[in-house]
């Protein structure tokens, strides 16, 4: 299982993560995500499912036609692991 990253690791891998907001209590990370429509938000989201898939680790989010609301959390350690960190930059990198 995954383990709860430290403060100063935290801080170090969201310095690299360009528009994720960590939330007041520190246990999730958020981004907002805007496409052309419907069809390029879905697409992007079918991309990151498959992945998570993979990972085995899942993102809470919110589709309203092109845009996608996209919440990252280890709900087993209670807040954040490696493995956002691995998703976080998945997704980023595939929003260009
Ligand atoms: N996805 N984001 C996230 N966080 C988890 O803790 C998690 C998950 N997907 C599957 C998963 N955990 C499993 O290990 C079980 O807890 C269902």
């Amino acid at each position: 299982m995954s383990k709860k990253l430290t403060d100063g690791v935290l801080m170090q891998n969201l310095s690299g993560l360009e528009g994720w907001k960590l939330n007041d209590d520190k246990t999730a990370i958020s981004r907002s995500f805007k496409f052309a429509d419907f069809n390029a938000a879905f697409g992007f989201m079918t991309r990151i499912a498959l992945k998570a898939e993979q990972l085995d680790h899942h993102p809470d989010w919110h589709n309203v036609y092109n845009t996608v609301d996209i919440t990252l959390s280890t709900h087993d350690v209670g807040g954040l692991s490696d493995k956002d960190i691995v998703m976080a930059r998945f997704v980023s990198a595939l929003a260009g």
